[in-house]
């Protein structure tokens, strides 16, 4: 059994990795989560007080931070500012959390020993064309576009630099797009989800022909704690399941899934500098450490995942109408 401090516990794929490592771990877990916009405690509701408790502050306040380390056997490292469209409004969080915040974690992980684990995302590499046969892997440059991928790609070369200049024992993943229950009403699927459920028509940026490549977020908690238990210090892993979809065919599943008719949809104002393909080959995870996603059917993940949304408007309501108001300001 081990103490773990979360990141960014109290957000979507934070709080599903928590929910994973109680159900199939005896560990116990601290989450340090500053509780922005995108937190919510009650993504941890129901889990046991013994086992997890959550403690509300700031990664880059660094005397919290070492307090948490000096109890804490791993470190696995989820808070971000994570939207891409908010990172156009407003870069400056992106900088204080992604760089000043993974920089804070990285000098306590130094000074305690503590094995560290940073998560990633695919966007560093930047986009592929619709017909490159080629997907990312670990050796692929980094390209981000974004103001958020270009603050995730400084995180992980920060991460790299204390590897190799200060021996921290860190390992490092980048996963695609994660997709199921607790995701914010800002991010695409969930966004459709609920505009369906709200007599709201789903919005498709541009054409809607931009590809993202999907994962149950559970599939990518069973990663996490895979590498955390058997990666090799030092090393990046990809995590994905080979789940790619363009946006367009995305909307359409959700709306035939909600019976509705599959072309009620608009199209709206396109993000800037968007990204047209993400793809992820996870061929070393899977050779190297034996993992394999567990769902890998996308219609039933995402028939789950609007059950879930169904069920659990208290949880996504209350975030909602500002989400949509602060879109509709934009034309999107
Ligand atoms: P999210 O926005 O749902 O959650 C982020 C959490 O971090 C929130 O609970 C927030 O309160 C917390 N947080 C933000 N700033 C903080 C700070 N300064 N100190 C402490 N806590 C803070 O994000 P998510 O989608 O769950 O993403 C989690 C991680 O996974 C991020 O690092 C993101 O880059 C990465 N990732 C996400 C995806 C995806 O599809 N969503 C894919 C690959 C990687
Ligand atoms: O209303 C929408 N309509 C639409 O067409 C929204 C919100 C999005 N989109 C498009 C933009 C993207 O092509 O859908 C796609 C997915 O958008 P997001 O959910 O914003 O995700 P993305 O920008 O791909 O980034 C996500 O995956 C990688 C996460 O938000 C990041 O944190 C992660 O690093």
């Amino acid at each position: 059994m081990a103490h773990l401090l979360v990141t960014g516990g109290a957000g979507f794929i934070g709080s599903n990795f928590v929910h994973h490592v109680v159900a199939h771990t005896d560990h116990t877990v601290s989450v340090l989560d500053k509780l922005t916009y995108a937190g919510n405690p009650a993504s941890l509701e129901g889990l046991p007080g013994t086992r997890v408790k959550l403690v509300q502050g700031d990664i880059a306040d660094a005397a919290l931070v070492d307090r948490l380390f000096a109890e804490s056997d791993a470190v696995v490292h989820y808070a971000a500012e994570s939207h891409n469209d908010n990172s156009l409004d407003d870069p400056r969080p992106f900088l204080d959390t992604n760089i000043v915040g993974t920089y804070t974690l990285l000098e306590a992980a130094r000074r305690h020993g503590t094995r560290f684990h940073h998560i990633s995302t695919d966007e560093v590499y930047g986009d592929l064309e619709l017909d490159d046969p080629e997907r990312f892997t670990e050796t692929t440059p980094y390209n981000p576009s974004s103001p958020y991928s270009s603050t995730k790609a400084g995180s992980d070369l920060l991460v790299r630099a204390w590897v190799r200049s200060f021996g921290v024992r860190a390992t490092i993943s980048n996963c695609s797009n994660n997709y199921g229950p607790r995701q914010h009403v800002e991010k695409f699927i969930p966004r459709q989800i609920t505009n369906v459920l709200q007599g709201i028509r789903p919005k498709l940026y541009g054409a809607g022909l931009n590809v993202r490549d999907w994962i149950f977020a559970d599939d990518h908690s069973s990663a996490v704690l895979t590498i955390l238990e058997k990666g090799r210090l030092g090393e990046t892993y990809l995590v994905g399941a080979d789940g790619e979809k363009s946006n367009k065919d995305v909307v359409e599943l959700v709306l035939r899934l909600m019976g509705r008719p599959a072309d009620a949809y608009d199209h709206v104002v396109d993000r800037a500098g968007h990204d047209l393909r993400y793809a992820i080959d996870s061929s070393r995870l899977r050779d190297e450490l034996g993992w394999r996603p567990s769902y890998a059917d996308f219609e039933s993940g995402l028939g789950a995942t609007i059950d879930w949304y169904r069920e659990n408007e208290s949880w996504w309501a209350p975030a909602k109408a500002a989400t949509e108001a602060s879109y509709a300001r934009k034309g999107q």
